[in-house]
């Protein structure tokens, strides 16, 4: 057997294109050479206790516990709890499962004893026998809005409760002037060889984290010291997979293609990765100031996001 990878990647996430590609890169890397930086800009309060979608959705995928049917949250749920607190009339629009209760009553629990996110999270992952760091952005709050004809919405407000039907005129990322990137956060960027932004929402997932000045900064560092970053389109022939970045982008006056991610990312990359039926783009991408490189980025299966991380990997 040839022994894996053990240069240090990191991988800026959200929820789902970006967790499969970190599953990806966590089966093709070396244990613990890989740092998945996630969006906390989706996490919210529910009863009492921290949720943390994206943190979740990847620390689910790499410990074999995600739900990949249903696209979030845990295997083999059941329901009884949220069923429990609809009959005491509290709102449940959010489905957690009983399951997942546990992974936010552990995780509040740690925080109400003084722990840092990172630390609580890092605690959790180590309980799933993850060996890859699923690193919050900041320990400092974030919070997406989405604003609408009719106001703001919180993110998850107008994501699960408005099914992402209202069009998106405006988003905002509460608390990201302020806050600064953990301490792991900047060692695994400064660490890494080659630092990867996922093919996640590009206005929801990476812009919260893009929106962190002082971990973009870091980033532009590494690049100038040498390490190379890499972009993958989530956008196919003019459409997002899953979930709303087509219409996000669209409705905010972007192309929506893999040149309107591009030019999203211009100036923060050397290589913008798109899929071959995109193929023709690579031109109007490379005028952008990047190289551009088309594979086929359709992760279906966990042999395909394994194969999509290798071609990353080589590409370097
Ligand atoms: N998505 C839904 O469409 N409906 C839900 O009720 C829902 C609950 C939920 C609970 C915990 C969790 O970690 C994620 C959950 N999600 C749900 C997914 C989540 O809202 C989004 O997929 C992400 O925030 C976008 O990346």
């Amino acid at each position: 057997m040839t022994s894996l990878d053990d240069r240090a990647v990191v991988i800026l996430a959200g929820g789902t294109g970006g967790a499969k590609l970190a599953d990806g890169l966590h089966r093709s890397l070396a244990p613990g050479a890989l740092s998945v930086i996630v969006n906390t800009g989706d996490d919210v309060e529910r009863h009492g206790l921290l949720v943390m979608p994206d943190h979740d959705a990847v620390m689910y995928l790499l410990a074999g516990l995600a739900d990949q049917e249903r696209g979030w949250g845990l295997v083999d749920e059941t329901w009884s709890t949220i069923e429990m607190l609809a009959r005491y009339g509290e709102e449940t629009w959010f489905r957690l499962g009983d399951r997942d209760f546990g992974t936010h009553l552990a995780r509040s629990r740690r925080i109400a004893d003084g722990e840092r996110l990172t630390i609580a999270c890092l605690a959790l992952q180590r309980a799933l026998g993850v060996a890859t760091r699923v690193l919050p952005m900041s320990d400092d709050p974030v919070r997406t809005s989405v604003r609408t004809a009719d106001g703001w919405l919180t993110f998850q407000d107008y994501f699960v409760r408005q099914r992402q039907e209202p069009t998106a005129i405006g988003v905002r990322f509460d608390g990201a002037d302020e806050a600064t990137p953990t301490p792991e956060v900047l060692a695994a960027i400064e660490a890494a060889s080659l630092i990867v932004i996922g093919p996640s929402n590009p206005i929801v997932s990476i812009a919260p984290i893009l929106a962190i000045g002082r971990l973009r900064e870091a980033l532009a560092q590494a690049r100038a010291a040498g390490t190379r970053v890499f972009a993958v389109s989530p956008i196919i022939g003019g459409r997002a997979l899953k979930g709303p970045a087509d219409r996000m982008l669209a409705s905010l006056g972007h192309d929506v293609s893999a040149v309107g991610v591009a030019r999203i990312y211009a100036g923060l990359v050397d290589l913008f990765l798109l899929d071959t039926v995109d193929a023709d783009l690579a031109p109007p991408i490379e005028r952008l100031g990047m190289r551009a490189a088309s594979l086929d980025t359709v992760m279906d299966d966990e042999h395909a996001r394994a194969r999509l991380a290798g071609q990353l990997l080589a590409l370097r």
